[in-house]
């Protein structure tokens, strides 16, 4: 076996020249009771990828019994595990829960079939992650996304080891998240979506379920309500505290106008403003940032800040400065777009989401320099690299095209972290997240289309050692493992489009 499709790639892969392990209906798997959660999950996953019924035994088998045993040791960092594979056992170890899951998820991507049955290679596997924040992004405001999408996208990234799921919850279409503060948000504006789709929102009970999920699955979801612009939507409840919209500022060619108190159904941006500096605005900020910090167990909040062309540029920084601070007396830590690095009073430490290009243009890079001056670290989500919502070639129903789109699977993957922002060091960047905003994107096949192939390539500059550190990081080699993951997919049921730059075996 040369290279097992593993991605994003571990930190170390040793192939052995063993005979590989047979998974057959005697294989149990055994595990101490802190692996529990990892019994259940390896055992649906063997049942879906093979059909297989693992039975799990508590305590020691007999010597003969082929075995898959797991146990969480505490050694190694944070998230990190190691897996051995011989023809007699295969051996899981995380250091944590969250490296056992990750683990298991790795022996998923190697299990084989053959004409002699499913067998797993022999192998060794030492594996940690690079970043600590491996993120996707989920615009479920300008299509709203029930609870069950979103629980399937969550275990989809899951799966190729990110660990958070950033949820943008408001825009000018929409507001999706029910606050009791703040009632009319949406009694009165989370009925509308682009083009006139139907909209919606989760109650508190539906963002506690989703919250509950994302945590059985090692992530930690951070949502963003996104002030002060990209809030038309919050007009329609709180007029007061919305500006006039500013026409022309960023609406799209050939998009309705937008009108103050009516939905917004358009894919403009930059036309609106929350009204900065007046009490019933900073009135309406505390409620919402107060009962969201509330509602939220993750230690970030996202107050978005991005695109503000209807903010004059004083009030964008004092509003920024303010809403950080909020966010950080209310015990959370502030995420921003990287915008908010125009603001000398950033609370300091606020985290930095820069979205400019692998080659920054019109200064983005002067912004997340800023945001690390001020103590803060920097999340990576160029949008011509990871921006997931890009078409992935031309002729591409879905997504659009304005970060240097279409965005190919190679494009994707070429580009590393530090070589982004000049000036940065590698404990500066906190992570990587992908996001996906949902102009074009109606529902999960939607969201599996755009996503899939290129997710991985996120997952692998998140996760893996930078580009070029270790054997099989680079691109020849990941078209290739990414190509093997085809009937893990299929198996999984996720619709991933056939991308031509793949070989897949399915
Ligand atoms: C830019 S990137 C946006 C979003 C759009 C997206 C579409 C960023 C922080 N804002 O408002 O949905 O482009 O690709």
């Amino acid at each position: 076996m040369t290279s097992a499709p593993l991605v994003p790639l571990p930190a170390s892969v040793i192939h052995d020249d063993g005979a590989p392990f047979a998974l057959t209906p005697a294989v149990r798997i055994t595990g101490a009771t802190d692996a529990t959660d990892a019994t259940g999950i390896l055992h649906r996953l063997v049942l879906t990828r093979t059909g297989l019924h693992l039975a799990a035994v508590a305590g020691p088998t007999t010597d003969d019994d082929p075995v898959i045993e797991l146990a969480v040791d505490g050694a190694g960092p944070a998230e990190s595990y190691r897996l051995s594979v011989d023809e007699h056992g295969v051996s899981i170890r995380g250091a944590d829960a969250a490296g056992m899951f990750y683990g298991v998820q790795t022996l998923g991507q190697l299990i084989a079939g053959s004409d002699r049955g499913w067998t797993i290679p022999a192998v060794r596997i030492d594996d940690a992650p690079r970043f600590a924040y491996r993120g996707v992004m989920l615009d479920v405001a300008r299509h709203f996304h029930d609870v069950a999408t979103v629980t399937a996208y969550l275990e989809r990234a899951a799966s190729l080891k990110f660990n958070v799921l950033h949820l943008h919850l408001t825009d000018d279409q929409g507001w999706r998240l029910e606050l009791t503060r703040r009632p009319e948000l949406t009694a009165r504006a989370s009925a509308s979506a682009v083009g006139g789709a139907a909209g919606g929102f989760y109650s508190q009970a539906d963002y506690r379920a989703i919250i509950a999920h994302a945590a059985a699955h090692h992530m930690t979801v951070v949502p963003e309500f996104d002030m002060p612009g990209h809030t038309h939507a919050v007009g329609l409840a709180y007029p007061e505290v919305a500006a006039a919209p500013v026409l022309g500022a960023g609406d799209a060619a050939g998009d309705p106008q937008p009108v103050a108190g009516e939905a917004y159904t358009g894919m403009g941006v930059g036309f609106s403003s929350l009204r900065i500096g007046e009490s019933a605005t900073d009135a309406f900020v505390d409620d919402v940032l107060t009962e969201l910090a509330e509602l939220t167990p993750g230690p970030y909040l996202h107050f978005g800040g991005d695109e503000a062309h209807g903010t004059p540029a004083d009030e964008f920084a004092a509003f920024v400065a303010r809403a950080s601070r909020i966010v950080s007396q209310l015990g959370k830590t502030p995420i921003a777009w990287h915008e908010a690095g125009a603001a000398a009073d950033l609370a300091p430490g606020t985290i930095g989401q820069y979205w400019g290009f692998v080659s920054p243009t019109d200064g983005a890079d002067d912004r997340a320099r800023a945001i690390v001056a001020r103590g803060g670290r920097v999340i990576l989500s160029p949008a011509d690299a990871v921006y997931l919502d890009m078409k992935p070639d031309v002729s591409s129903r879905l997504g659009l095209t304005w970060a240097n789109g279409p965005t190919s699977l190679e494009r994707a993957y070429s580009w590393e972290p530090l070589d982004v922002v000049d000036g940065l060091v590698e404990s500066d960047i906190l992570g990587v997240e992908a996001p996906l905003w949902s102009e074009t994107v109606h529902d999960l096949d939607d969201i599996d289309a755009l996503a899939f192939p290129r997710i991985a390539a996120a997952a692998e500059a998140a996760w893996s050692p930078p580009s070029g550190a270790v054997a099989a990081r680079d691109w020849p080699a990941f078209r290739e493992r990414v190509g093997g993951l085809g009937a893990l997919w299929t198996t999984l049921g996720i619709r991933f489009p056939a991308s031509s730059e793949v070989s897949w075996t399915l």
